[in-house]
């Protein structure tokens, strides 16, 4: 019996899901009386890893034993070959093999134009473009093959939207709680939209930035869910902690659509960091449709990294010149933004890669927990291993 697991989706037959079928394999080889190698290649969104294992046992114990894993990468050409050994001789024997391939895509928002001629004005006229918007055939594909963490941003409800819980919102609301927020983790707080979730030691925090916003008293996130955040971030135990907003980080753009516009608040959070002394907070974003990556000194001695991601579907933009923060900017074509998180290392390694639509990879930072956290590098004067890449980067 040969089936085939995948972490998020179980499968029988020949493919599985989460992002990845076997392209080749699996092949049996090396039998002997006591074991046996099973080879196999992956194939999915390079570059990308997975690990593979199989499961085995004597026919009639259902539970059976997991083999050690091998890492199916690049390098190898996404080939490995796992072993089973110490079977009982003349017995039979079953196996599975675990395809892991802990890949998930986040969705920051704009998943809808619902202010797009005519601009929707009633529940159904939003549930109409998310029905337009999940009908393109890519979409559909890539929505199939890679778990997805959605959340809105503006257009979801109408541009630069900051009025609350008010007019347009009440419509807007239902047809994203029943496109998007159904199929999302429970949310942090009952009848919220923003959540936390965990993949391996990567914890997530995806906020809502729309449904508090208000400039007249210069929030955006409210009071509560900025609590809500500031406790995650205290009580979280992972090497990686990704702080998830839709609109940037960076005040690159000078927009105050942004987090330009909420500099208070962002400090608070900035501050809550260095007064805490919490490792490996990364922040991620989108809006700008552009991509870029930032390096910030605002909670020095410490650096936040903040990945910003191109858009999937929408048209892309010229980015403004890069500021002091600034290490990597893409040029108005479309790229995609992957982060590898490996916490078998020590220290724990996060590579960060643009790639553009032909795969090609244009920019890679390969960080570790260290480089975000350490001190020295600040004495060091920004300079620390791997980190050095980023000056090159930078247009
Ligand atoms: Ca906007
Ligand atoms: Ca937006
Ligand atoms: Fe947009």
């Amino acid at each position: 019996m040969i089936s085939l697991l995948g972490v998020w989706v179980i499968c029988a037959g020949p493919l599985l899901a989460a992002g990845a079928t076997l392209s080749h394999g699996p092949m049996v080889g090396a039998v002997s009386d006591v074991g046996v190698k099973i080879w196999a290649r992956v194939g999915g969104v390079p570059p990308l890893t997975y690990s593979l294992a199989a499961q085995y046992g004597e026919v009639g114990d259902p539970t059976g034993s997991t083999s050690s894993s091998v890492t199916l990468s690049e390098e190898g050409d996404f080939t490995g070959t796992v072993e089973i050994a110490g079977l009982e001789s003349g017995t039979d024997h079953w196996f599975e093999l675990l395809l892991n391939d802990v890949v998930v895509l986040l969705h920051l928002g704009d998943s809808i134009y619902a202010d797009r001629e005519p601009p929707a004005t009633s529940r159904a006229e939003f549930e109409a473009r998310y029905k337009l918007n999940f009908d393109e055939s890519n979409w559909r594909a890539l929505m199939r093959e890679i778990p997805s963490f959605m959340i809105w941003d503006d257009h979801e409800i109408e541009n630069n939207w900051d009025e609350g819980q008010t007019g347009l919102y009440l419509e807007a609301r239902p047809a994203f709680e029943e496109y998007v927020a159904g199929h999302n983790p429970e949310p942090r707080v009952p009848g919220q939209l923003y959540y936390d979730f965990t993949v391996g030691e990567v914890d997530f925090f995806v906020l809502d930035t729309r449904t508090f916003r208000d400039p007249s008293t210069a929030t955006m996130l409210g009071s509560t869910q900025l609590v809500e955040l500031q406790s995650w971030l205290a009580a979280s135990t992972a090497v990686f902690k990704f702080i998830v907003s839709s609109v940037q980080w960076s005040t690159l753009s000078q927009n105050a659509d942004t987090w330009f516009g909420f500099p208070a608040e962002r400090g608070e959070i900035f501050d809550f960091v260095r007064t805490n002394g919490i490792r490996g907070v990364v922040l991620l974003s989108g809006d700008r449709h552009w991509m870029a990556l930032f390096r910030h000194e605002a909670v020095a001695p410490y650096f936040l990294y903040e990945f910003s991601s191109s858009p999937l579907g929408a048209l892309v933009d010229e980015a403004p010149p890069p500021d002091s923060e600034t290490s990597f900017l893409g040029d108005a074509s479309r790229a995609f933004l992957t982060i590898d998180a490996d916490t078998t290392l020590s220290p724990a390694a996060l590579d960060v890669r643009v790639v553009d639509e032909t795969g090609t990879e244009l920019f890679l930072l390969s960080l570790t927990e260290d480089d975000i956290f350490d001190a020295a590098i600040f004495a060091d004067g920004f300079e620390s291993g791997d980190v050095s890449a980023w000056s090159t980067a930078v247009p």
